[in-house]
C-alpha cells in the first residue's frame, strides 16, 4: 500500500514537472525497491560524513534501496519535518540520527501510527514509551568517558590536572555519557580541576575559537578533554598558533577516532584517541533485511570500539579501518 502511494506522489511530481522520463520507468524502479527515509544530524564532523558514507554504501539502489537524506544541519525541528515528510511519502522504515535525546515522542507517534518503523541510529532518544521505535543501534559513550578517564588516571595518577572541557551538542546522547565519564574522574581524583568547561558544537572552527579565547585569557592548562575529534583539531590549531606544541605542552584527550585523528595520534598531537565507530550503514541493512524476513532484531545493540594512543597506534591498524 505504502508503496502505491508513493508511487502516486511521485507520478504526481512527475505530471506536475513534465518531467522528460517516462513516469512509468521511473515508478516501477522503486516498485521492488525498499525505500528508507534517513533522517541526519548534519555534516559537523569527519564521524558524520563517515557515517553518511556508509549508510549510502549499504542502502544503495544495486543493494535494493531508494535512500533519502535529509540534513537537519544539527537542528531537531528540522528532523522532525524530514520525518513528516517521509511518512507523507510513503517510505517503508525511517532510519533517525538524532540530535538529541528528548523531544520525539510526538513525531514518533505520528509514524507508528502510519505503520512506518523507526530504526534508531548512534545518538540515544529517551520517550515514554519505548515501542515508539523498532531498534537502536549505537554506542556507550559513558563508557568511552570512562576509557579516557581511565588513560589519564594510568598516567598522570594523582598528580594535579588543569582540565579544559570541550563539551559536543548539549544534550546528545554523545555529550552526556562522554561528560558523565568526565565528571566521575574528577570525582575519583580530588588533584584533578576542571578550569574551563562550554559547548564546541561539535565543530572544528568552534574547538578552536573556545582555545583561543582561553589562551588570551591567559587561562593555564594541562590537558584538553575534547568530545571529539573535529573540536580536537580546532584546539589544536590554536595552540600551535601560540607557539605550544599539543601531545607535549598540553595532553589532548579525543574521540571518534577517525583516520585524520588517528594521524594526530601518531604524530604526538594526540594523546589518546577513543574510537566511537560510524560504520552503521551494513549494521541498519541487516537490520531492515531481518525485519523484512519477518525477523525480531534486538532492541539496543552496542557496538564494540576500542581506544588508541602513541604505543597502540600503528599504519595497519589505521588503513584497514573504513573511516
Ligand atoms: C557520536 C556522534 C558524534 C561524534 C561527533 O556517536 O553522535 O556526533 O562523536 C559527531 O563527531 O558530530
Amino acid at each position: 500500500m505504502k508503496r502505491i502511494l508513493l508511487m502516486a506522489c511521485i507520478l504526481a511530481v512527475l505530471m506536475l514537472t513534465a518531467c522528460a522520463p517516462t513516469p512509468a520507468a521511473t515508478l516501477e524502479t522503486y516498485d521492488d525497491m525498499i525505500v528508507v527515509g534517513f533522517s541526519q544530524v548534519g555534516a559537523e564532523s569527519d564521524w558524520r560524513n563517515a557515517n553518511t558514507r556508509s549508510m549510502q554504501e549499504a542502502l544503495s539502489e544495486q543493494n535494493g534501496y531508494r535512500l533519502i537524506i535529509d540534513d537537519a544541519q544539527q537542528k531537531q525541528e528540522r528532523q522532525i519535518t524530514a520525518i513528516r515528510n517521509f511518512i507523507h511519502q510513503g517510505v517503508d522504515y525511517i532510519v533517525l540520527a538524532p540530535t538529541t535525546e528528548k523531544g520525539w515522542d510526538t513525531v514518533l507517534a505520528e509514524a507508528k501510527a502510519a505503520k512506518v518503523p523507526v530504526i534508531i541510529v548512534d545518538r540515544m532518544i529517551e520517550v515514554e514509551d519505548d515501542s515508539l521505535f523498532t531498534c537502536w543501534i549505537g554506542s556507550d559513550f559513558r563508557k568511552e568517558g570512562d576509557e579516557a578517564v581511565g588513560w589519564l588516571a594510568q598516567h598522570f595518577g594523582e598528580k594535579p590536572l588543569r582540565i579544559v572541557h570541550l563539551q559536543g551538542n548539549l544534550g546528545s546522547s554523545a555529550q552526556l555519557g562522554r561528560t558523565q565519564g568526565l565528571d566521575a574522574g574528577l570525582a575519583q581524583h580530588p588533584a584533578w580541576e576542571l578550569v574551563y568547561r562550554d559547548t564546541g558544537d561539535f565543530t572544528q572552527a568552534k574547538g578552536q575559537e573556545l582555545v583561543e579565547a582561553l589562551l588570551t585569557q591567559g587561562i593555564q592548562f594541562d590537558v584538553i578533554y575534547s568530545e571529539n575529534d573535529n573540536m580536537a583539531y580546532g584546539a589544536i590549531d590554536a595552540l600551535k598558533n601560540a607557539g605550544l606544541q599539543p601531545g607535549e605542552d598540553v595532553t589532548i584527550i579525543s574521540f571518534d577516532a577517525s583516520h585524520r585523528a588517528l594521524e594526530m595520534v601518531m604524530a604526538g598531537e594526540i594523546s589518546f584517541d577513543v574510537e566511537c565507530n560510524p560504520l552503521h550503514g551494513p549494521r541498519v541493512q541487516a537490520i531492515i533485511e531481518k525485519l523484512e524476513a519477518g525477523g525480531k532484531p534486538p532492541k539496543l545493540t552496542y557496538v564494540e570500539e576500542s581506544t588508541f594512543d602513541a604505543a597502540t597506534i600503528t599504519r595497519e591498524i589505521m588503513d584497514g579501518r573504513g573511516y
